[in-house]
């Protein structure tokens, strides 16, 4: 029996030392310590012993039994610990591995164009002002001035509702319904989408966008018309571009005029956008029409304003260099992507 304990204690001894991980240590002990172990069964049978050897057996068995018990709670231990290392290893992160990049998509070109025009006259005091593309012919046109059978009706052929109800060729109706709503002072500009029956090319489509701007306020002359215009054109494209007022005719403003720049592709030498002349139109402006501020029930004796109209598609391809109006609209992002 005595050798039977020591082998039970050296074949213990030698298991835990070589134990790999928390469980084969557990199975261990379970196989020597456990109800039906090797070293329970060499203790059940202590009863067989005689009388002398009972005590001596005994003391040696608990000897072995203790032993036992301690490198199993040591090897535990250790065991243990090497484990949780290699855990936290594994798990460690690395912070300063690169970040998987977010795609994000960005602004469209007009829009970034928009968002600028709005920061210029934001920054003179404009307010932004909007209203329906649907609307009634007399907001289009007989408000503005342009009566029943007027050749600037062609110009500006549109889509018909019905006899009455027009898709919006400008956004001047939505400056006519502010001028009706509230009193002067008014500084706003009107950004939008209207329409106008014309056939696609490169430089033309029956929806597009325009801003027009409106000021109203006593004392308003040419003078600060052509102030504020010349303001927003350096302002977009840069302090070295020159500026010039061309006479022009519109049924809503009088005198009129149209804005046209050094050209921004060439600076004024001559080339294929400025189709020679060094000079590219932009906008068309004027002093509002006596007969439309009556009309909006403001009195042209007490008031008078400047109006003007551009063509968001048209500025954003100066800007750009776009040849084709067209690509705005098809959202290729191979050409998106390049703004
Ligand atoms: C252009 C020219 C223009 C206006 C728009 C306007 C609006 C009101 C009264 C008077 Cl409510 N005028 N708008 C004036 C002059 C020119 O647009 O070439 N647009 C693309």
């Amino acid at each position: 029996m005595k050798e039977k304990l020591q082998a039970i204690k050296e074949e213990a001894l030698k298991s835990i030392n070589e134990a790999v991980d928390l469980k084969v240590l557990n199975d261990i002990r379970v196989n020597i310590l456990g109800k039906k172990g090797e070293l329970t069964s060499v203790l059940r049978g202590m009863k067989d012993l005689t009388k002398e050897e009972r005590p001596v057996i005994g003391q040696l068995a608990n000897e072995v039994r203790n032993l036992i018990e301690e490198k199993l709670e040591d090897a535990k231990g250790s065991l243990a610990k090497k484990q949780r290392e290699k855990q936290l290893k594994e798990e460690v992160i690395d912070v300063t591995m690169p970040a998987k990049k977010v795609v994000m998509g960005h602004r469209h070109p007009m829009n970034i164009v928009l968002d600028d025009i709005k920061d210029i006259f934001m920054g003179m005091g404009y307010e932004i002002a909007e209203g329906p593309e649907i609307e009634k012919d007399y907001y289009n046109f007989e408000a503005l001035n342009i009566p029943e059978n007027h050749p600037a009706k062609d110009e500006q052929d549109t889509f018909y509702i019905n006899k009455e109800v027009v898709l919006r060729t400008q956004t001047s109706p939505v400056q006519i319904r502010v001028m009706e709503n509230s009193k002067p002072p008014i500084r706003i500009i009107a950004p939008g989408r209207v329409y106008r029956s014309d056939e696609v090319d490169a430089s033309h489509s029956p929806v597009f966008n325009q801003i027009e701007g409106l000021v109203i306020d006593k004392n308003i002359t040419m003078a600060d018309l052509k102030g504020a215009l010349e303001v927003f054109v350096k302002e977009l494209y840069g302090e070295k571009v020159r500026v010039k007022f061309r006479p022009h005719h519109f049924p809503f403003t009088e005198p009129s005029a149209e804005v046209d720049v050094s050209c921004v592709m060439c600076g004024g030498e001559g080339c294929r956008v400025c189709k020679g002349s060094g000079w590219i139109e932009i906008l068309g402006c004027g002093m509002v029409h006596p007969k439309v501020l009556e009309m909006v029930g403001i009195d042209p004796k007490e008031y008078s304003g400047f109006a003007f109209g551009m063509g968001l598609e048209r500025i954003t391809m100066l800007r750009y260099g776009i040849k084709d109006i067209r690509l705005f609209y098809e959202n290729d992002v191979r050409f998106l992507s390049q703004f």
